[in-house]
Order: structure tokens, then sequence, then C-alpha cells
């Protein structure tokens, strides 16, 4: 079946063959931090150094990694697909971006990263957005105020508002295809878009993982091994 309309979740397991380690899973980014003191505005606000430090290492190690198959295979099928193509992003990386660097992409294709980006920086008293590659604390003046103690990392921490949420509700409920990738669905509200597809529209939806996630009941179809072999064949089919 050709569909028109696909939105495509991804989350830390599809870059986890890029050597970007998840969240969950054993020895990942969470091991020896708790959630409360990286990744939230309250830890920020508790010790800046501390979360700082959590994020420069990350958007260090981006210098390391390049997109893997299943980036690719996705970038692959967007540059053919006639319909519209929203890849809606968990992860804070840029490996998608990575992925279609140098392909000018067709107008239905988008991304969305609405937990935020670690390449960008935001300015605390004035909201604006930088892209950022290098390493911050509070001594870094942010460019709009030139003043020190006034920039955060682009992310966005647990019990603040996930980014894009009206533009995605309007693809969640006109998709003809919903496909999770790499993700735990241990997270809300994404964690809640396969149920929001299934009330609001009428989108197929499937789950790609390594394992079932807390939500695969939901899901009409999956598909389980690592995204490096199952994204690439599954879009060749699609
Ligand atoms: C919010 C940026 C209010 C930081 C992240 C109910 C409704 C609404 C909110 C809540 C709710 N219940 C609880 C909440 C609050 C909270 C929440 O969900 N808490 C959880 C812990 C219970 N949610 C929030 O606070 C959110 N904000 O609610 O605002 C609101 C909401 C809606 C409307 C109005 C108001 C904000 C959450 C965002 C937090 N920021 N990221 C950073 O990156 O440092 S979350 C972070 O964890 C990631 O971004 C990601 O989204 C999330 C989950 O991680 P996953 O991507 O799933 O990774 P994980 O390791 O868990 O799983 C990896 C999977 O990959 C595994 O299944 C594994 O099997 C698989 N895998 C591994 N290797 C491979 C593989 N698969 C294939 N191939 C492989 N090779």
């Amino acid at each position: 079946m050709a569909y028109n309309h696909i939105v495509i979740l991804t989350g830390a397991g599809i870059s986890a063959e890029s050597g970007l380690s998840t969240f969950r899973d054993a020895g990942g980014l969470w091991a020896g931090h708790r959630i409360e003191d990286v990744a939230t505005p309250e830890g920020f606000a508790r010790d800046a150094a501390l979360v700082h430090h959590f994020y420069n290492l990350r958007r260090a190690q981006l210098n390391e990694v390049r997109p893997n198959a299943a980036h690719l295979a996705i970038a692959n099928f967007a540059q053919t697909h006639t319909g519209t193509l929203t890849v809606i992003t968990q992860n804070v990386d840029d490996l998608h971006e990575q992925a279609t660097n140098g392909h000018d992409m067709p107008q239905g294709y988008s991304l969305l990263h609405m937990h935020g980006e670690l390449r960008k920086a935001r300015c605390l008293a004035t909201e604006e957005i930088f892209k950022w590659h290098d390493t911050m604390d509070a001594s870094t003046p942010c460019p709009c105020c030139n003043k020190p103690k006034r920039l955060r990392p682009h992310i966005v921490w647990f019990g603040e508002m996930p980014l894009y949420m009206d533009l995605i509700g309007h693809h969640l409920r006109r998709c003809d295809l919903f496909v999770s990738i790499g993700t735990s669905g241990n997270v809300y509200p994404a964690a809640g878009f396969v149920q929001q597809v299934r009330s609001t529209g009428n989108g197929h939806t499937i789950e790609i993982n390594m394992e079932p996630s807390q939500g695969h009941s939901l899901f009409h179809e999956k598909i389980y091994g690592a995204a490096t072999q199952t994204i690439p064949e599954f879009f060749i089919n699609l």
C-alpha cells in the first residue's frame, strides 16, 4: 500500500548503533545520574555546572559520531516520497540532519526536535536560540545580552513543555502511517502519540524497536531487531 502522510517518531534507539548511548539501556545516559539532577529546570537551578557538564560531554560526543544505516534509510526514502514525511524526534542529537546533509529535501519533508537540540543554546532572558557547537557554562556570555549566567542548553527537560506540540497534533490526526522507531515508550507525551493517532485519526501504526516498548500493545504491527537491520529493509519495501 502507498502511504501519503507518514509520521515517524524516533527515540534514542535509532542512534544507539552510531555510538550514542540510550537512556535506559544498561550503561545508558542516566547511569550515574539522577534525572532530577541533570534533566530538570530544578536541577539546573540547583547545580548549573553539573548540568552544563552533562550536556557539554554529550555535545562533544556528536563530533565523533555519524548517522547509521537507519538514519540514512529514512533520509533516502524522504527524497523520493511524494507525500508528506514528518520525522518527530525525541533525540537531541543531529544525526537525522547529518543524514540529509547535501541533499535537497522535498517540500513535504520536515524534522521536528520535540525535546530540543544539543547543538543549540537559549538565552534565559530573551529566549533567543543560537547554534552552539562548543562547551558552555555559567560564565559564557550569551550573544544577545553579552552577559554571563544567561545561557542554557536548548533542551526540553522533564516538567517542561515539549516543542511543536500543536503541529505534532495536526500531523498525528492526518497521518495514514505512524512508525515509532527506537523508543521505550516511557516518556510522555511522545509515548502517547500512538494512542493519539488511533483516537483522533486512522493511521496504521507500526512499532520498530529492539524489543517491545511500554506501549507495544497499542500498535497494529511490530518489527523487532536492530535498527540498522530493520529500518533499511522496512523503507525499501514501503
Ligand atoms: C511534559 C531531553 C507537560 C533531555 C528528554 C503524562 C502526560 C504528560 C507528561 C507526563 C505524563 N506522565 C509523566 C509525565 C512527565 C514526564 C514523563 O514522561 N516522565 C516519565 C519519566 C514518566 N514528561 C515530561 O516532563 C515532558 N513534559 O510532560 O510537559 C506537558 C506535556 C504535554 C502537554 C502539555 C504539558 C517532557 C519530557 C522530555 C524530557 N526530555 N530528552 C535529554 O536528552 O537529556 S526525554 C529523554 O528520554 C529522551 O529525549 C527521550 O524522549 C526519552 C525516552 O528515551 P528513549 O528515546 O525512549 O530512550 P530509551 O533509552 O528510554 O529507550 C531506547 C529504546 O531503544 C529501547 O526501547 C531499546 O530497546 C531501543 N534500542 C536500543 N538499541 C536499539 C534499539 N532499537 C533499535 N535498534 C537498536 N540498536
